[in-house]
């Protein structure tokens, strides 16, 4: 399509004040090095080859990260290597991670012998050189790097998530000295006249809701975001919020520190029809295109329906922007990110009057979210509800406690196992299910399930003892770096007296076949959380079969993007939703 870019930063605004501009914005807050250089057809290597891409795919601005804590990706070398090829300048290198075991601060006296950088160290030569080359009617968006993001990165994601529970206040102490590192960077980036807006990408939630409990949030991150959030309103400048997942929680509280918009929606985490009815007056809405499916597995003309969709839905009124469900990444292909900017053109000029059903395209459906209400009641004979309660606040001598008055009750070590911790680490899965507990709590639970079972373990593997529920190999799937999942799987299967042996992340097809060939287990179970690494499953179960193994082992697989019918596609055994369903169907499977 032939557009000739005319950026408006006062479009923008607009529709962040949920206003109707002369037409709906395209609202994409990151799009990786590849699918740019394939848009301009040549390589991206200074700001003012950036400032050309926005420009010329039609943006009203261009966004640039500032921080002087990105480094925190990759402290003192514990990191982990991704295949993603991305600079702001466009050098290609890998992308580093941090580890989310551990951390480079785990305790107090790391967090203060640290060398945090100060807000002198911050280089702002690049907001200088943009106040000076921004083509007329563009303005830059501050993307902000974070708060509560660096903070589990710090301390690895098992480390934070435990001492919050654990030592809430070294926690919180991490998490506000980066909030006022992030917010005295705020303050000077802001002061450049070419900064329009402030987008804050910091992911609290995942598919099923928060990652952590919101008092968290609200008490250590949330008044941050309020100072941010007053200073922008006073500056007219635009405050956005990103997180990926269910923020369903805390939308009232986003509402309340200041932010003019929500990004990105995902479908397979909320419903942007509902979001829309119940915040959209308040909140401008940015973004819903799926990179699950649309994006990445669909067509142009599939992408083009599903923008002609959200346009024609959610768009009439104003406050609404378009954009990818997380960001344009290497996978996206071209096409298809053409696609869903000519679409926005196309079909968003105000007043809009689409039809229903006007563009026809294929509609993925995404995985509905698995929520629970209530738990299951089970009649054991003994209080596993009592167990549950000692499990989540980590009182492992309660636990040996009762264990030992059931076992002196008269009830054998392994029927205690099968009739109280057993159910009750499954009624704290079922509440993790229903969103009455969190990923921490559920965490802690399963630790300290494994620490009771190795505490018996004498009397457990003893006389008649305790029969062993099996082995597993684990690990996520080649080219994907996503762990946090599958560690809660790992977990909760040792919790529950499965054998783990955990492969780590990024584990080719070959490794997963030799290590079934090695160490025999009973179960092989992958994880993936990228929509193309999930293939990753198909290739390993295609490597046991030609190496003769495939009969010698269940196969399941999980992550968010993987539904039963893929599973059943490529042959796997099994797909569960999450951990305590994956703990499960390794049960079954073995029964
Ligand atoms: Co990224 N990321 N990420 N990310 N990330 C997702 C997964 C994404 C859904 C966000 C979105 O779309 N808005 C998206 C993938 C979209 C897609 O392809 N379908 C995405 C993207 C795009 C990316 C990058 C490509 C971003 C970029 O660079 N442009 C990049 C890829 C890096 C790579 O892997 N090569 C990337 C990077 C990262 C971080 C490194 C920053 C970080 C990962 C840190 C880590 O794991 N060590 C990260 C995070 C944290 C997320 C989100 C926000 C949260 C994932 C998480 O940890 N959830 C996620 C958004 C989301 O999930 N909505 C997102 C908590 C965890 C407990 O849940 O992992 O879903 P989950 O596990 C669940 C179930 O899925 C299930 O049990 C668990 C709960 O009980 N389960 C199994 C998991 N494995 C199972 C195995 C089973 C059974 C059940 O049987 C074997």
């Amino acid at each position: 399509m032939n557009r000739e870019p005319k950026p408006d930063f006062e479009r923008y605004l607009k529709a962040l004040h949920c206003e109707e501009p002369d037409r709906v914005p395209q609202g994409d807050w990151h799009v990786d090095q590849r699918p740019k250089e394939a848009f301009m057809g040549r390589p991206i290597r200074t700001l003012q080859d950036q400032v050309d891409f926005w420009y010329a795919a039609g943006y009203d601005y261009m966004t640039a990260s500032s921080g002087i804590l990105e480094p925190v990706r990759a402290p003192e070398g514990m990191t982990t290597k991704g295949d993603g090829v991305h600079t702001e300048y466009g050098d290609r290198v890998s992308r580093e991670w941090a580890h989310t075991h551990e951390g480079v601060m785990t305790n107090w006296e790391k967090f203060e012998t640290y060398k945090w950088p100060t807000v002198d160290d911050l280089d702002l030569s690049k907001w200088d050189i943009f106040d000076r080359i921004l083509p007329k009617g563009m303005k830059a968006i501050l993307l902000l790097g974070k708060i509560y993001t660096p903070a589990w990165m710090y301390m690895g994601a098992e480390t934070f998530f435990n001492t919050l529970e654990t030592d809430e206040e070294l926690a919180g102490a991490i998490i506000n000295k980066i909030g006022n590192i992030q917010f005295q960077t705020f303050l000077r980036v802001t002061e450049h006249p070419c900064v329009g807006a402030v987008l804050n990408p910091d992911d609290i939630a995942f598919n099923t809701g928060l990652l952590v409990h919101p008092k968290y949030l609200r008490k250590y991150l949330f008044p941050w975001y309020k100072k941010m959030g007053k200073i922008c309103r006073e500056k007219g400048i635009g405050f956005i919020f990103h997180s990926d997942g269910d923020c369903t929680e805390v939308m009232d509280d986003l509402i309340d520190c200041g932010f003019h918009a929500f990004n990105p929606i995902q479908p397979n985490a909320m419903d942007i029809v509902e979001v829309k009815k119940k915040w959209g007056k308040k909140l401008c809405l940015i973004g819903n295109i799926n990179l699950d499916s649309t994006l990445t597995l669909g067509t142009p003309e599939d992408v083009r329906a599903e923008v002609y969709e959200r346009i024609r839905t959610i768009a009439p009124g104003g406050g609404y922007m378009v954009s990818s469900s997380n960001s344009i990444t290497d996978y996206v292909p071209v096409a298809n990110m053409k696609a869903l900017l000519d679409a926005t053109y196309e079909f968003g000029r105000y007043p809009i009057r689409l039809e229903e059903g006007g563009v026809q395209g294929k509609f993925w459906t995404s995985r509905t979210k698995v929520r629970k209400t209530g738990t299951t009641k089970m009649e054991t004979g003994l209080d596993a509800e009592a167990y549950a309660a000692a499990l989540i606040a980590n009182d492992i001598p309660k636990v040996i406690s009762m264990m030992r008055k059931d076992i002196d009750g008269g009830t054998a070590p392994q029927e205690v196992v099968s009739r109280g911790l057993i159910p009750a680490i499954t009624i704290v899965g079922e509440q993790f299910q229903n969103g009455q507990v969190y990923i921490p709590e559920m965490m802690i639970a399963a630790r300290a399930m494994s620490t009771t079972l190795e505490h018996f373990k004498a009397e457990l593997t003893g006389k008649g003892g305790a029969k062993k529920l099996g082995t597993v190999v684990i690990g996520t799937v080649q080219g994907d770096l996503h762990d946090i999942g599958k560690n809660l799987v790992t977990m909760i299967l040792r919790g529950q007296g499965f054998q783990v042996e955990d492969l780590g992340v990024s584990v080719s097809a070959a490794k997963f076949v030799q290590a079934v060939g090695d160490k025999k287990p009973d179960i092989l179970a992958m994880s993936a959380l990228l929509t193309t690494t999930m293939t990753e499953m198909k290739s390993a179960i295609e490597g046991l079969k030609a190496a003769g193994l495939r009969q010698q082992v269940k196969v399941i697989v999980g992550g968010a993007p993987v539904t039963p019918a893929f599973a059943e596609r490529i042959g796997a055994d099994g797909n569960a939703y999450d951990a305590p369903g994956a703990a499960k169907l390794c049960k079954d499977l073995l029964q």
